[in-house]
């Protein structure tokens, strides 16, 4: 029988400079999905890559002094080794300079054109090369410096006039509005919604697609004096990826699209949510399930800026605090779709309290138990107390709270209902005291430390999508296996219990305290 699908995507991150937190955090959140759907038993498709044209990427390769395609061989390659290096479990990178995804948006434009929704005329007005976005002029400001600037990016615009195609935009306002209302989730978190639909209700104008004043994009079928414009080029991206023109069945795009989900950040809502379901509609093609815009990071309460030199670097984080740990945090800290502050004492407070005492603690204690006292094999208990069906009714229970969060990407959510877990058994075990029924009741002992591995099971089950390195170390030590498809743990066994007589190893730490360098020796 096949499984059921789940498509998921990463923005295609720009190549004009190197990886920052906030690439690592987008990519991050898709794996921790990817991840759980495969656990779910979904056949998973997860996407990412690099957009590599624009008049953005060919000034950033002339300032290097570069042509503009071995620069961006070698900026991606930077954001390819990111994607391998935080272990992210992505099935294909895409490259928009790569011949698939030419021919793909070439094929996407014909059937723009053959459905008659693009005509040649002029642009003239303000164009943001940092964005590589259109502003009208309502949208920009001119600040004290002199100079005009888009107020929903800061980035400075300058007046273009170049002969242009145009894409009907305008006609597609009703269409649109009827996606968002019949498909209240079609866009997420709800806030972001009402301002789509506010802007789409402002009236839409028809967009420019095609750029004259340089050369470095795809070329436009039939009048190569243009190339497309890069957001077209780039959204195009998730069906390029999956083999479009090819709709064969037993394709990839046959299989996988329509995406369940695109993954971005609120600065790119507007491109996800009103253009790309726009030329969907005009080329006749099915529309993404889902566009979910989080938030934005900052460093310590200041904006991530180059200029003010304070850019997260991923790799240093890592360094630091370990890659699980940087994962945890991201994902645990700050409600997924709110902006987030960064801050090194949040990160180290949630280190130490979250998992390195509560999690880490609780695992640890209680696998050197029944390794010291049950000769290193799992034990077998005797009858169940009501504490020990309640703690294991709640474990078992924490499977599907922790699905409806993350059906909604609720990262935080979920991860507040293990943590809810992770408390509860650290009261119960604390209340049961194996250590004092070691002298005064060890059958008891037995059981307790038998229902308690369980409970760490069901909760290191529930974390693996997160912290897919430490979890596994637990998993293997309570002898779950994985399943043959994926190659993954997965919950198809959740409700069952570990066999008693089970082997294990003598346990060691996974989760160690974050300790500040001077406080070290
Ligand atoms: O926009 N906080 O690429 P891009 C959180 N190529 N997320 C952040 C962030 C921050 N401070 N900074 C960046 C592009 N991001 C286009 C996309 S898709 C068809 C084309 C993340 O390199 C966030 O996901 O500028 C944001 O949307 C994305 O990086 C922008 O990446």
């Amino acid at each position: 029988m096949s499984r059921p699908t789940y498509y998921i995507t990463t923005p295609i991150y720009y190549v004009n400079d190197k990886p920052h937190i906030g690439h690592a955090y987008t990519s991050l959140a898709c794996d921790v999905m990817a991840r759980f759907k495969r656990m779910q038993g979904f056949d998973v498709h997860f996407l990412t890559g690099t957009d590599e044209h624009g008049q953005k990427i060919e000034q950033a390769a002339n300032k290097a002094g570069i042509e503009p395609q071995a620069f961006t061989d070698e900026v991606s390659q930077s954001f390819r080794a990111l994607a391998d290096d935080m272990g992210y479990s992505h099935n294909d990178f895409i490259r928009t300079t790569e011949e698939r995804h030419k021919k793909g948006v070439q094929a996407l434009w014909q059937r723009l054109a053959d459905a008659g929704t693009i005509y040649e005329g002029g642009y003239e007005g303000w164009y943001a090369v940092s964005d590589e976005a259109f502003y009208n002029e309502d949208e920009t400001e001119v600040r004290e410096d002199g100079k005009r600037y888009a107020v929903a990016s800061g980035k400075e615009v300058e007046w273009v006039v170049e002969p242009s195609y145009f894409f009907k935009l305008s006609a597609f306002e009703d269409r649109l509005l009827e996606l968002y209302e019949s498909q209240p989730d079609f866009i997420l978190p709800a806030s972001r919604r009402n301002e789509v639909i506010s802007f789409v209700k402002s009236g839409l104008r028809d967009l420019s697609i095609s750029r004259t004043t340089f050369s470095w994009g795809i070329p436009v079928p039939g009048d190569d004096k243009h190339v497309m414009y890069v957001w077209l080029d780039a959204l195009t991206n998730y069906i390029t990826a999956l083999g479009f023109p090819n709709q064969d069945e037993g394709g990839a795009y046959n299989r996988y699209w329509p995406a369940d989900l695109h993954m971005v950040g609120k600065d790119i809502l507007r491109f996800h949510a009103i253009y790309w379901p726009a030329f969907l509609m005009a080329a006749d093609l099915p529309l993404p399930k889902r566009v979910f815009a989080h938030g934005w990071w900052t460093n310590e309460g200041q904006k991530i800026s180059k200029s003010l030199g304070n850019v997260i670097d991923p790799y240093a984080l890592v360094e630091k605090y370990g890659l699980d740990q940087t994962r945890y945090f991201l994902m645990r800290e700050v409600p997924f779709g709110n902006d987030g502050d960064f801050s090194a004492k949040a990160m180290e407070t949630r280190m130490n309290a979250d998992l390195a005492n509560a999690y880490g603690n609780l695992a640890q204690r209680v696998l050197s138990m029944i390794f010291k006292n049950c000769d290193g094999q799992m034990p077998t208990p005797g009858a169940l107390s009501a504490a020990d069906e309640t703690i294991l009714a709640s474990s078992l229970a924490c499977l599907q709270t922790v699905s409806d969060h993350m059906e909604r990407q609720a990262f935080h959510r979920a991860l507040e209902a293990v943590w809810g877990l992770v408390s509860e058994a650290n009261v119960y075990v604390d209340d049961q005291a194996p250590w004092t029924l070691k002298k005064t009741d060890p059958e008891r002992m037995k059981t307790v430390l038998y229902v308690m591995a369980n409970v760490i099971r069901r909760i290191t089950l529930l974390a693996h999508a997160f912290m897919p390195t430490s979890t596994d170390k637990l998993l293997t030590f309570l002898g779950e296996t994985k399943r043959e498809e994926s190659q993954g743990y997965g919950f198809d066994g959740f409700a069952e219990l570990i066999a008693p007589g089970l082997a294990i190893d003598k346990p060691s730490g996974v989760f160690p305290r974050y300790v500040a360098p001077q406080e070290e020796a």
